[in-house]
């Protein structure tokens, strides 16, 4: 039996937590209801809410130049759900779990979901990888996969994706998220429609394989590795693949994937407009994908983000569900840390755009009043709703204070004993 938080220890580090809980509460529920808002409805709002986890996230993960593994690191996709699981349990806002094929490739696929329903937790969209070759495969992605010239290259990662989504389906996943790094590094390496053309075909093969409840979702990226052309670059392409695929196929908007200064809520506003918004890998960025913890460097575009949605789930109703999902890279940190922090923070955001005063904003919008319109923003923005969300914790049974508690039962170091780690193993996949 693999060491888990008790539920005594987590009462117990709660009961140390309320009484200044309960003090801040009370203060924000009155400033609150001074603005005619409900504290009570937003708690709601908050316990309601979740983010999937990124398994490749639970390890440390590296950059192009170094990894340095932290201690008790998960060594297999099974560690990699319990360290899911800890994270679930006191955030209780992480009940999803994105798998990255071959990554967390597993023969035992009952097992898998069985470790992952003790612990509460679901598969969300599953990852295909093509962006580098897996130990014994026939052909190289070294020039391309789902875009190589190659056919024999192309059927292979076609193979694959369809493999994922087959392993995906037993697992329980409802979606397939496909982001090549296939594109070109030198002006003329590649006929640039051309390319486009090829993706389109194997997109089809795969789109075709998808069971009648699954999405695909199609992640675009500035660049890297292609560094001169990358092939599906933006959200235009994508959404143009999107659209000719048909309606399984939506984009996915990771926020580390776009030049910076990118208007991204205007993305989003854009494709949730167009019925092609699909989902997010959130996390943030200062100068490129650097997979920074969410909210780290512009917690306001975060916020924006969340407003754009806010005002998209008005207009759609019901139907309008994007799939949330993190997605980070630990370098400095402990995974199960940052991920927790993370989860919080685009719950902080989705409840901080919940605040926004639509009518106060839509009436200054009219009247072209941009500062009001701004200040409206920002009055929400600058509200402090961590209250509301420690208190969706401990209502849904978590921790009000998650890194706290974790770091108080020294999960890590009982991991260490647990996880002698293999002479240079990587953890995560990435190395
Ligand atoms: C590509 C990406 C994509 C991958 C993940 C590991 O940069 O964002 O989502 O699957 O990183
Ligand atoms: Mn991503
Ligand atoms: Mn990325």
């Amino acid at each position: 039996m693999t060491y888990r938080i008790s539920s005594d220890f987590l009462a117990q580090h709660n009961a140390r937590e309320q009484r200044r809980l309960d003090a801040d509460y009370d203060a924000l529920a009155g400033m609150l209801q001074c603005r005619g808002g409900d504290i009570e409805a937003l708690v709601s709002l908050a316990a309601g809410f979740s983010v999937a986890l990124p398994s490749w996230g639970v390890g440390t993960g590296g950059t192009r130049f170094a990894r340095f593994p932290g201690k008790g690191e998960p060594r297999n996709v099974f560690d990699k759900i319990d360290d899911c699981g800890a994270i679930h349990q006191l955030t209780r806002a992480t009940p999803g779990v994105s798998l990255h094929f071959p990554w967390d490739r597993t023969t035992d696929a009952r097992a898998l979901r069985e470790a992952a329903q003790q612990h509460g937790l679901h598969f969300d969209a599953v990852n295909s990888n093509t962006f580098q070759d897996a130990a014994g495969q026939e052909h190289s992605y070294k020039f391309g996969s789902l875009t190589a010239n190659d056919p024999a290259v192309r059927a292979q990662a076609v193979a694959h994706n369809i493999d994922c989504v087959e392993l995906g389906h037993a697992l329980g996943s409802k979606g397939l998220t496909v982001w090549v790094g296939d594109g070109a590094n030198f002006p003329g390496q590649h006929n640039l429609r051309g390319a486009l053309e090829r993706y389109l075909e194997s997109m089809r093969a795969i789109y075709a394989a998808l069971p009648a409840d699954w999405l695909m979702y199609i992640e675009h990226k500035l660049f890297e590795p292609a560094f001169y052309a990358t092939t599906i670059a933006d959200w235009g392409t994508s959404f143009a693949c999107a659209t000719e695929l048909g309606p399984k196929a939506k984009c996915l908007v990771d926020l580390g994937h776009h030049a910076p200064n990118t208007n991204i809520e205007m993305i989003v506003a854009r494709l949730a407009q167009f019925g092609k918004l699909g989902g997010f890998h959130f996390n943030d960025s200062k100068y490129g994908d650097d997979d920074l913890d969410s909210g780290s460097i512009n917690p306001f575009q975060l916020f924006l983000v969340f407003n754009e949605l806010r005002d998209a789930a008005v207009r759609e109703g019901d139907a309008f569900k994007p799939a949330y999902m993190l997605d980070q890279s630990h370098n400095v940190t402990d995974p199960i840390e940052s991920l927790m922090t993370s989860a919080v923070e685009v719950q902080r955001a989705y409840i901080q755009a919940a605040l926004v005063d639509a009518q106060a904003l839509s009436h200054h919008q009219k009247n072209n009043d941009a500062l009001m319109a701004a200040q409206t923003l920002k009055q929400a923005f600058r509200t402090d709703v961590g209250p509301i969300l420690a208190m969706a914790r401990l209502r849904n049974g978590g921790a009000i204070d998650p890194v706290g508690c974790y770091r108080a039962s020294a999960y890590r170091d009982h991991k260490r004993a647990e996880r002698p780690q293999a002479a240079g193993a990587s953890s995560s996949g990435i190395v």
